[in-house]
């Protein structure tokens, strides 16, 4: 019996292997993409049919600073989990991911850079979803698109860099009038797409001034600039020990002042020492990662919360 039973497992073997190799020759089909080596390695996701999904979910028009929220928090786990990122940029429905020259992530296989960023992402915008949309149920699973861009140089990443946050500047002057003009004026879309045809910005300022007493220098910097996220040292409010976090900024990338700041970024180094004793209050993205109460603001406030 026993006998048998090990014959029958043998047979069972060889023709396992027998299959294994007949079929295995499939694999050859497989092919394998290696970033370019010494290049910045740009990921940008980008948010699938989100005029509708904003429509859906009742975002506020023309920004949400929930929807803009929640972006931010996801992409900063994807940083937390990545340490190759070295800056990630993120506007309306879209973020860009900076990995730094030299990174060796998965051997610069390009289908596993993408796709892990890509979904961790996305499990990360539905998982922070109640966190940020309270009394809003999720209608559905949404879903984003990537790819991966290589810059050769570190003027062709500015170049990208400047290129988003533009565009940034650009959507948000036109969304800012168009939607001012149909909530504010009355007008239908329609009309408001026909008011704004063929305007510059200085026409679309004077709209927004002239009409509805906007100024517009005075939105919002997450709104006018997107949101820069960089890796930073900081010392913890309560107890002032050393602690890393992924610090969000709303400011001009094109200008060199930023650069002139953050020198870590371009040789690659990841992150760098903040002092925030300047800033009114820590952001809330950077309260969550320190498990603190949004009531701490700065250090010299910290005893009267540690008594809490
Ligand atoms: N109301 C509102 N809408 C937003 C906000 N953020 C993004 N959106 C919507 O998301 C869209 C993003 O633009 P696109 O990525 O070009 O459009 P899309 O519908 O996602 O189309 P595909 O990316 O091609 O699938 C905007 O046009 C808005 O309709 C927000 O804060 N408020
Ligand atoms: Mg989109």
């Amino acid at each position: 019996m026993k006998n048998s039973l090990r014959f029958t497992n043998a047979i069972k073997r060889f023709y396992t292997k027998m299959a294994n190799s007949k079929f295995e020759y499939v694999k050859d089909f497989e092919t394998q993409e290696k970033l370019l080596p010494n290049s910045w390695i740009v990921v940008r996701i980008d948010g699938k049919g989100f005029h509708k999904f904003s429509t859906k979910h009742n975002f506020n028009k023309p920004n949400d600073t929930r929807a803009l929220g929640l972006m931010n928090r996801a992409a900063a786990t994807v940083m937390n989990e990545y340490k190759d990122i070295v800056l990630s940029y993120g506007v309306s429905d879209e973020y860009s991911f900076v990995l730094r020259r030299q990174c060796p992530l998965y051997n610069r296989r390009k289908d596993k850079i993408m796709t892990y960023l890509n979904s961790l992402f996305t499990s990360s915008y539905v998982y922070f979803w109640n966190e940020y949309f309270h009394d809003v149920k999720l209608k559905y699973p949404p879903s984003f698109d990537s790819r991966i861009v290589l810059y050769p140089t570190d003027e062709n990443l500015r170049d990208y860099l400047n290129w988003r946050q533009a565009d940034c500047h650009i959507n948000n002057l036109y969304n800012t009038t168009f939607w001012s003009l149909i909530l504010k004026g009355g007008l239908t879309n329609c009309e408001a797409e026909q008011k704004l045809c063929g305007t510059d910005s200085a026409h679309k300022n004077e709209i927004l001034f002239s009409e509805f007493g906007i100024n517009y220098n005075n939105e919002l910097d997450l709104f006018k600039k997107g949101t820069i996220l960089l890796r930073k040292n900081i010392k913890h409010p309560l107890h002032e020990k050393s602690r890393q976090v992924i610090y969000p900024f709303h400011e001009d990338l094109i200008r060199d002042t930023f650069w002139d700041k953050n020198t870590n970024i371009l040789p690659g180094q990841v992150s760098q020492e903040f002092d925030y004793s300047s800033v009114d209050r820590l952001p809330e993205l950077v309260l969550k990662q320190l498990h603190l109460s949004d009531k701490v603001i700065r250090p010299d406030e910290s005893k009267d919360v540690a008594k809490e």
